[in-house]
C-alpha cells in the first residue's frame, strides 16, 4: 500500500499544527487538514503523480500539490521548515504529549519556561499549571494521562505500519536464491495491536546471500548487526527489523520459537522437558541422545509435545495449552468467514468516496451484504439533515436492486444504516419513528469523553436499552497512543448488550482496535455478540478488517459469536433485536 500517502498526510497534519501555533489563520489550519486527510486515504500512489494529478484529489489545490512535489524531489518542504524553525526546541518536545495541544504547549512554554516532558510533570504535581488561564484539574489529569500513554507506547508502531514494512520484506527476500521459506514472526504473527520490533524467519542452507539481500535493501537505512544466524537493521522510518536464517529442516521449531510469546513459549519448554526434550532457537532436541529432531513444521513441533497446532493469534499463555490439551482450542473466526461490512462512511458526511465507489469495492471484496452508516446530525461539523439521509437511502434501494440481480456471482444486498451519536445521557440523533426505517443502527461516544464514571456507565447502557440500535461502534473510543479509552463499568455495557441483543463493535482501524483482545475475552462470558467492522472512510480502509479480525482471534471468537459471519437471514433475525412488530 502506499506509504509514501501517509508520510505526506503526517507532514501536512504536522504543518497544519505549526501554522496554528504561530498564530496562522484557522482557515488555513484547516486546508491543511483536510488535505492530509484526502491524502492519507487516497487510492494512487501520490509519489507517482505529477501536480496536474495530484489536483484531482479532493481537498489537494495547486500549492499543495506543489508542496508534494517539492517534498519527493528535495525531501523537504521549505514552508514547512520555516515555520518548524520558528518553534523552540522545548515546545516540539511537548507537542509529542498525545492530550497536550500546540497552544496549549505554547502556553505552558511562553509562560513558565517549561521545555521537557519531565518537567512539565513536576509542575503539574507542584499545581503550578494552575495560574494558567484554560488549565484546570481536569487539564492535569488528561496531560498526565498523555505522559503515560507517550512513555507506554515508547518506541513501538501500530500494527499496519509494520505489515506494510514486513510485506515489503518478505516480497523481496522470498526472490533471493536458496530461500526456502520466509515469513514473519514475533508480536506481528500474533496479531498484537502494537509492534517493537520485526522478526523475520527465512530457511536456507547457506545464508550470507539473504543476510545480503537484506542489509540491502532499499528501506534499510543503518546495518546495527551482521551475522551468518541473525542480521538487525533499522528503516528509514526508524523500525528495527531482525531477520535469522535456520537450516530448513529447524523451519518448524524456529517460527515456533520466534512466533513467541515468551510467556507461551516458557510453557511449551516445560513440556518438552516432560518428555525428555529440549526446544531452542535451534530445534527440539531429545536430551538423553543430544539427537535433533526433525521439525520442519510447527505442526511437527506441537505434535512432538502432544498438543495440537495453536494459532499464533493464541500464543500468550492465557489458558490455550490448557485448552490444546482438552482438545478444547476454540475453531477461530477467520477473515474468509466474514461476509459484510457494518460500518462505514461515504463522502456524504466525513467519507472520501462516493456511495457507488464504496458499493462497487465492497462487492470486490466478495461481500454478500454491505452497510452504509454515514454519521447523524449532532455530530454537527458532518451537516447532515433528515433529506440527505432520505435520498441517501433512495440511491441506496437503486444500488441494492442492480447488485442484487447479479444473484450468486458477486451479488451484495445493501443495507441503509446510520452512526448516531450517543448524547451524555444516552439518547441519539433522532426519534424512534425515524430510527425504525433505518436496516442498522451503528451508536457511537463521539463527544463528552470526560464523562465521570458512573455517568457514562448509564449513557452506554441506556444506549442498549434503545431498541434501534444495533451495535455500539468503537466502544471504549481510544486512539492507541493517543487518547485513553473512556472511564466506565464496561462488566456493566457487557451484561447490558447481552441482556438486549445488542452487538459491539470490534473497531478495525488500526489505530483504534476497539475493543481490544482482553475487552472481548471478558464480553464474551456475558454471551454478547460482536460485529468486526472497518469503519472504512475511504475504500483503501475496507481491508484494514484484518486487523479486527486478528484482534477477535486474540478474544478467542468463534464464527458463532461474529454477527456479520451469519447468514443475510440470521443477521436480519438478529437486528430486530427486541422491536415491537
Ligand atoms: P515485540 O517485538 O516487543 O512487539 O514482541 P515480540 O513478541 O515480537 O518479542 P521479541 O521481538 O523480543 O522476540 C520475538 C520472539 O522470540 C518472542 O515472542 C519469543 C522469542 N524470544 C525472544 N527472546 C526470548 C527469550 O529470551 N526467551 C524466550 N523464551 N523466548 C524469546
Ligand atoms: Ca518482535
Ligand atoms: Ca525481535
Ligand atoms: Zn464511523
Amino acid at each position: 500500500m502506499a506509504r509514501s500517502n501517509d508520510e505526506v498526510a503526517a507532514l501536512f497534519a504536522e504543518y497544519a499544527d505549526l501554522i496554528s501555533i504561530t498564530g496562522g489563520d484557522a482557515f488555513r489550519t484547516r486546508t491543511y487538514e483536510k488535505a492530509a486527510r484526502s491524502i492519507g486515504g487516497y487510492h494512487a500512489d501520490v509519489s507517482t503523480l505529477d501536480v496536474k494529478g495530484l489536483q484531482e484529489i479532493p481537498n489537494v489545490g495547486k500549492s499543495i500539490a506543489e508542496k508534494i512535489v517539492e517534498y519527493f524531489r528535495t525531501g523537504q518542504v521549505s514552508a514547512v521548515e520555516e515555520l518548524r524553525a520558528k518553534i523552540p526546541a522545548g515546545v516540539r518536545r511537548l507537542t509529542a504529549i498525545p492530550t497536550l495541544g500546540p497552544k496549549k504547549a505554547m502556553a505552558i512554554y511562553e509562560e513558565l519556561g517549561i521545555s521537557s516532558i519531565e518537567e512539565l510533570a513536576d509542575a503539574i504535581h507542584e499545581e503550578r499549571l494552575r495560574d494558567l488561564k484554560g488549565f484546570g484539574p481536569k487539564t492535569e489529569e488528561n496531560i498526565l494521562h498523555g505522559i503515560a500513554l507517550l512513555q507506554s507506547s515508547g518506541d513501538r508502531v501500530l500494527i499496519d505500519a509494520a505489515m506494510d514494512v514486513a510485506e515489503d520484506v518478505l516480497a523481496q527476500l522470498s526472490k533471493v536464491t536458496g530461500c526456502r521459506r520466509c515469513a514473519y514472526a514475533g508480536s506481528l504473527r500474533r496479531g498484537r495491536e502494537t509492534i517493537g520490533d520485526i522478526d523475520i524467519l527465512a530457511a536456507a542452507e547457506d545464508s550470507e546471500p539473504l543476510m545480503r539481500a537484506f542489509t540491502e535493501l532499499p528501506a534499510t537505512s543503518e546495518v546495527i548487526a551482521h551475522g551468518t544466524t541473525k542480521t538487525s537493521i533499522r528503516t528509514t522510518k526508524g523500525l528495527a527489523v531482525d531477520l535469522r536464517v535456520v537450516p530448513p529442516d529447524s523451519w518448524g521449531a524456529a517460527l515456533q520459537y520466534f512466533t513467541g510469546s515468551k510467556a507461551h513459549n516458557i510453557r511449551t519448554r516445560e513440556r518438552a522437558v516432560h518428555q525428555g526434550l529440549k526446544l531452542s532457537e535451534y530445534g527440539l532436541f531429545d536430551v538423553e541422545s543430544g539427537e535433533k529432531i526433525v521439525s520442519e513444521t510447527e505442526e511437527d513441533v506441537y505434535a512432538r509435545l502432544g498438543l495440537p497446532w495453536i494459532p499464533p493469534t493464541l500464543r500468550e499463555d492465557r489458558g490455550e495449552i490448557e485448552a490444546g490439551l482438552r482438545d478444547e482450542l476454540p475453531e477461530l473466526v477467520q477473515e474468509s468467514d466474514i461476509r459484510g461490512d457494518l460500518h462505514t462512511h461515504t463522502d456524504l458526511t466525513d467519507g472520501l468516496a462516493p456511495l457507488e465507489e464504496m458499493v462497487a469495492a465492497a462487492a470486490e471484496r466478495g461481500y454478500a451484504y454491505y452497510a452504509i452508516t454515514d454519521h447523524a446530525p449532532n455530530l454537527y461539523m458532518q451537516r447532515m439533515t433528515d433529506e440527505r439521509m432520505l435520498a441517501q437511502r433512495m440511491r441506496v434501494r437503486e444500488l441494492d436492486e442492480e447488485y442484487g440481480r447479479r444473484g450468486k456471482r458477486g451479488g451484495m444486498r445493501l443495507l441503509h444504516g446510520v452512526e448516531l451519536n450517543i448524547d451524555p445521557d444516552g439518547g441519539v440523533d433522532w426519534p424512534d419513528d425515524f430510527l425504525a426505517d433505518f436496516d442498522i443502527c451503528v451508536a457511537s461516544v463521539h463527544s463528552h469523553f470526560n464523562q465521570g464514571h458512573d455517568a457514562m456507565t448509564q449513557r452506554f447502557v441506556r444506549a442498549c436499552e434503545n431498541p434501534y440500535i444495533n451495535i455500539i461502534g468503537h466502544p471504549t473510543t481510544r486512539i492507541i497512543g493517543k487518547r485513553p479509552g473512556v472511564d466506565a463499568d464496561l462488566d456493566a455495557l457487557f451484561a447490558a448488550c447481552a441482556r438486549t441483543g445488542t452487538a459491539l463493535e470490534i473497531n478495525s482501524h488500526p489505530d483504534r482496535l476497539d475493543l481490544n483482545d482482553e475487552h472481548i475475552l471478558r464480553a464474551k462470558r456475558y454471551g454478547v455478540k460482536f460485529a468486526i467492522d472497518s469503519d472504512a472512510h475511504s475504500t483503501l480502509h475496507l481491508a484494514h478488517l484484518r486487523y479486527g479480525v486478528g484482534t477477535a482471534q486474540r478474544g478467542w471468537l468463534t464464527k458463532d459469536d461474529v454477527i456479520n459471519t451469519w447468514p443475510l437471514t440470521r443477521l436480519r433475525r438478529f437486528l430486530r433485536k427486541g422491536r415491537a412488530g
